[in-house]
């Protein structure tokens, strides 16, 4: 089951330019910083709400760390903006078997490392109407603090 926005995921070029912009244009602030070396991202987390099951909701910008990773080739075609939009679920690999039963392309064979200690797998946008879609269970289950 899906429970929640977790985050959305934005491309930029400049993760600290970007971060900056957030902080004076709508005030909010970096909550979290970190390189996800399997994913070629530098990633800020923006803490925007919490949500009804414990957890909250955040703006994730990311800004890449290599010139062939998804983020990079995402930035050379479209530029910067919107990249995909991450579901909170308390079991990742349960909605991954569910929704992927339903003919939906999963991108990893396994959950892998996500921000903040969490579990993160991706649904093909092509699938999915043209949204890069993340599942991702928050570090320490369904229960855990995000
Ligand atoms: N949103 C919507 N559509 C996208 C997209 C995105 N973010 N990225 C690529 N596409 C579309 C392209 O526009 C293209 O469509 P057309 O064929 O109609 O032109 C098609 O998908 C293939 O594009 P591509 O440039 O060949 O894309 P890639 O080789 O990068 O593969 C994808 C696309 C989704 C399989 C790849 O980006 C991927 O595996 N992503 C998952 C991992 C990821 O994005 N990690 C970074 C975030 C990490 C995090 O959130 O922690
Ligand atoms: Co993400």
């Amino acid at each position: 089951m899906l429970t929640r926005i977790d985050h959305v995921g934005i491309a930029c070029f400049d993760l600290d330019a970007t971060a900056d912009m957030y902080r004076r244009v709508h005030g909010f602030e970096v909550a979290h910083e970190e390189v996800n070396e399997e994913q070629g991202v530098r990633e800020a987390m923006l803490r925007v709400n919490g949500t009804d099951d414990g957890h909250a909701t955040y703006l994730q910008l990311l800004e890449p760390v290599r010139e062939d990773s998804p983020v990079a080739r995402f930035l050379a075609r479209h530029g910067e903006g919107v990249h995909h939009i991450a579901f909170g679920t308390g079991d990742v690999a349960g909605a991954a078997a569910e929704i992927g039963a339903k003919g939906v392309r999963v991108l990893d064979e396994a959950p892998r490392p996500g921000s903040m200690g969490s579990s993160i797998t991706f649904l093909h946008p092509k699938d999915c109407g043209g949204v890069l879609t993340e599942l991702v269970q928050a570090a320490g289950g369904s229960g855990g603090a995000h």
